[in-house]
């Protein structure tokens, strides 16, 4: 089987102030030196790295209420949504290499801005729907849907150096895949909403080629809209990716997890991915580090062609004796 070519566009976000841990700012190289560019350029993708992003440092960035550091919060995302759109310009898949999932805010923002209106594709344990108000820890990286959907809008109070963020993803356009551990008022906003959320009982009770099924039947009822993937690598069981901040048991296997990416890609829709929350960090051991990164690398080629089955270039020629 051989494929259109696909030309991707890499952005690293060292960035870890929407959590508490440090560690996660080192997401970015590190999936790098596990081989991603060269195994994208392998299996046939056009890979522009455009680098890291840098941030800024914000002196003074006291909690607004429970929230913890906005500013630097909302700056870095900022930068983050134009960095994803001008990738989006030049014609690239677009990849944010996180970083904590608050960079989900400027990714989805960055990638809207160039196409307009998105499917959101959450893989993770966590909702992340916590608004400003609702969160009991503050900590940005579980609310970036709160930001993003139009039907939370008026429930959203504007942080400090978030006033640039405007909604632009309609909850009927969001699917969950993988949750296991959702807050009290998330729960209600789901429902409120009338989230599509394919939880971690829905994956045990139809299986992962069901549950991709319908999620591609879901997004696709009206039109067919360019897919965005935002995969925390906290959606994996934590026996094979324990190198996380907020690993929840009970998780997606490696399979699982590569079958979500495989059928995304053969949607022909996938139009921006994030690869979140790994952090080197919270790994007990080398092989607790090395299991995350590799799989966060094999979930990213699932997004870009890589079949098991295996794959050849289109112009593959057998060898003359
Ligand atoms: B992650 C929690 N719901 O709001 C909160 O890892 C956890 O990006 C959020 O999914 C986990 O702090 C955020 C308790
Ligand atoms: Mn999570
Ligand atoms: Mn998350
Ligand atoms: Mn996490």
């Amino acid at each position: 089987m051989s494929q259109r070519l696909i030309r991707t566009g890499i952005i690293g976000a060292p960035f870890s102030k929407g959590q508490p841990r440090g560690g996660v700012e080192s997401g970015p190289d590190l999936i790098r030196a596990a081989g991603l560019l060269q195994r994208l350029q392998e299996q046939g993708c056009a890979v522009k790295d455009y680098g890291n992003l840098t941030f800024e440092e914000v002196a003074d960035d006291e909690p607004v209420g429970r929230v913890k550091r906005a500013r630097a919060v909302g700056g870095a995302n900022q930068r983050l949504s134009e960095a994803v759109r001008a990738v989006k310009k030049d014609g690239h898949t677009s990849v944010m290499l996180g970083g904590d999932h608050s960079l989900a805010i400027g990714s989805i923002h960055g990638h809207s801005a160039a196409v307009g209106e998105l499917s959101v594709v959450w893989v993770d344990a966590h909702a992340d729907i916590n608004t400003a108000l609702t969160s009991t820890t503050g900590n940005i990286h579980g609310q970036p849907m709160s930001y993003l959907l139009h039907e939370l809008h008026a429930k959203v109070p504007v942080l400090p150096n978030f006033s640039w963020v405007k909604p632009c993803v309609s909850a009927k356009d969001l699917v969950y895949i993988g949750l296991r551990d959702v807050d009290p008022g998330e729960h209600y906003i789901l429902e409120l909403l009338g989230v599509k959320v394919f939880s971690m009982s829905e994956v045990d009770k139809l299986g992962v080629a069901r549950v991709m099924e319908e999620t591609c039947d879901y997004l696709s009822t009206r039109v067919k809209k360019p897919i965005h993937l935002s995969f925390d690598i906290d959606a994996i069981d934590p026996s094979v990716t324990p190198a996380t901040g907020t690993p929840v048991v009970g998780g997606l296997t490696y399979r699982e997890g590569v079958y979500i990416t495989e059928h995304l890609c053969q949607t022909g829709l996938l139009s921006g991915v994030d690869l979140v929350e790994v952090n080197p960090l919270r790994g007990q051991t080398e092989q607790d580090v090395q299991s995350t990164v590799s799989t966060a690398v094999d979930l990213l080629l699932g997004c870009f062609g890589r079949r098991r089955e295996g794959n050849h270039p289109t112009d593959y020629r057998l060898p003359e004796p």
